[in-house]
């Protein structure tokens, strides 16, 4: 498989981590998004959004969106589910990924901040509505996992897989993660697992020096 990608893009840091936790080799392709790379008419043609990830599949399908692709990876490499079984748990686990991934995240994209910028918006204004999704879903995402291992349990799974990327991006913007106990700890704990270690954006291979 080939993942088109970015090293601190936080959708494609989800598919790195389900990747690694599900014990899949894959080919890094990095995008640069900072030289404008995704708009370029080669990426272009593989991903008409022009955004990461992406997935090329061993078949050679092309996979794009990152819960898409994270669901492929699910039903293709069913070892190492990243869902559990019973129905309700399951929605449990795809409600926290939803906030994140949904009600969160899109509202910090780069294209969006570039959209506030060029509407007028000065960059405390823009800090403070980054400051402001993130705080109101991860004060959300506090209450709803659980109270002690990763979100739902002793082992990673699909909460976890959207967690750990959008609190790296929390770092970035400066985000106070000191009132999420909770939080911080299924923060530590994917700190020291090696899945999680290896979909690191300091390990990747566009890593900047
Ligand atoms: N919902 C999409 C979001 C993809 C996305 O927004 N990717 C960002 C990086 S995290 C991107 O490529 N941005 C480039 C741009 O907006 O120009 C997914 O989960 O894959």
């Amino acid at each position: 498989m080939q993942l088109f990608s970015y090293y601190r893009s936080t959708s494609s840091y989800r598919v790195r981590i389900a990747l690694a936790l599900k014990g899949l080799e894959y080919q890094a392709e990095p995008v640069n998004l900072l030289k404008g790379e995704q708009r370029g008419t080669d990426y272009l043609a593989l991903n008409p959004q022009g955004r990461v990830p992406a997935l090329r599949t061993d078949a050679g399908e092309l996979l794009v969106q990152s819960p898409a692709i994270i669901e492929y990876l699910e039903e293709a490499f069913p070892q190492t589910p990243l869902l559990p079984r019973e129905p309700e748990a399951r929605a449990r686990v795809r409600g926290v990924a939803a906030i994140i991934g949904c009600d969160i995240h899109p509202l910090h994209n780069v294209s969006v901040l570039n959209q506030l910028r060029h509407l007028g918006h000065d960059e405390a204004q823009v800090n403070q509505w980054i400051g402001h999704w993130i705080s109101q879903g991860l004060a959300a995402v506090e209450q709803l996992i659980g109270d002690d291992g990763f979100c739902f349990g002793a082992t990673p799974g699909l909460a976890d897989v959207y967690l750990i990327p959008q609190l790296y991006a929390a770092e970035r913007f400066n985000i106070d993660l000191g009132g999420y106990p909770r939080i911080r700890r299924v923060a530590a704990l994917a700190e020291q697992h090696p899945a999680f270690q290896q979909a690191h954006p300091a390990r990747q291979p566009d890593t900047p020096d």
